[in-house]
């Protein structure tokens, strides 16, 4: 546990057998998760895409050490893109490992291996270490829950809802331990986008596996799953906070992506009170 304390004081370079070890401790925490995990609905902080942003993952370090009695939810989206992918990846891991009953890590659309391979950390792994390391990453994708609810309405995922899902267990049933996502509803899960519209589901530019879901689906599954909020991330929202379905869904971005977007997270106080804080 040195390792995971020093990662979380500050510590940026770790050696090819320190990974290993990092990664396995996540790995044998998350392994037994079920695909969508069950969460606290009061004094929970959600955070949004990352991208390899180690300013971000510091900033939210800070939150953790302050509130103590607060559940952490990442929403996925890690690596990739930005300048520190490696650091921040590390850092979240060591976050998830020294608090497993307070910090969640989901999966997002960039904890696969096609995604990986094209954006970024592919490249920054195998530069710096190496093929194996990358694969040690790539066994911690495949365990991370790719959705979290609450008991009494609360949802989380990276992405969004999934088409022709009508109870839980055509979310917990599918097998998420792959490097990719050939199942449709996982994947829907990490990919799809919300639209203001009046529609179930369309077609998104994203990719033909994609959805875009709109007011109907939102109804629909809120109706069957009782959900009252519901958190995402995956778009670059510029002020790091967007709403949708009058406020009952809040996307939510944490990196600075190129400087285009102010990094924001959300805490969920009590009674549903929301408050979006800068990064
Ligand atoms: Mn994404």
């Amino acid at each position: 546990m040195d390792l995971v304390r020093s990662i979380i004081e500050g510590k940026i370079e770790v050696s090819k057998e320190e990974i290993h070890q990092l990664t396995s401790m996540v790995r044998d925490l998350y392994r037994s998760k079920t695909n969508v995990e069950n969460i606290p609905s009061r004094n929970v902080f959600f955070i949004g895409d990352l991208h390899g942003e180690y300013k971000s993952i510091s900033s939210v370090t800070q939150l953790y050490h302050k509130y103590k009695n607060h559940t952490f939810v990442f929403l996925g989206d890690y690596a990739d893109r930005g300048p520190e992918q490696i650091e921040t990846f590390n850092l979240v891991m060591a976050l998830a490992i020294e608090s497993p009953d307070r910090v969640l890590m989901l999966r997002g659309n960039h904890e696969t291996d096609e995604v990986a391979q094209r954006y970024g950390f592919y490249t920054e792994v195998t530069r710096k270490y190496s093929f194996d390391v990358y694969g040690y990453y790539l066994h911690v994708f495949q365990v991370l829950p790719l959705a979290a609810m609450s008991n009494d309405g609360i949802f989380a995922c990276h992405g969004g809802i999934p088409e022709g899902v009508r109870t839980i267990n055509d979310l917990q049933s599918p097998r998420r331990f792959n490097f990719n996502f050939p199942d449709d509803v996982l994947f829907q899960l990490a990919w799809n986008d919300p639209k203001e519209a009046d529609f179930r589901f369309a077609a998104n530019s994203r990719g033909n596996r994609v959805k875009a879901f709109g007011r109907k689906a939102f109804d629909e599954f809120s109706d069957n799953f009782g959900v009252k909020l519901m958190f995402r991330a995956h778009e670059v929202v510029p002020k790091g906070i967007k709403t949708f379905f009058e406020d009952r869904l809040i996307s939510i971005f944490s990196a600075t992506y190129r400087g285009i977007a102010t990094p924001k997270i959300v805490r969920l106080g009590a009674a549903f009170t929301i408050e979006h804080i800068d990064l």
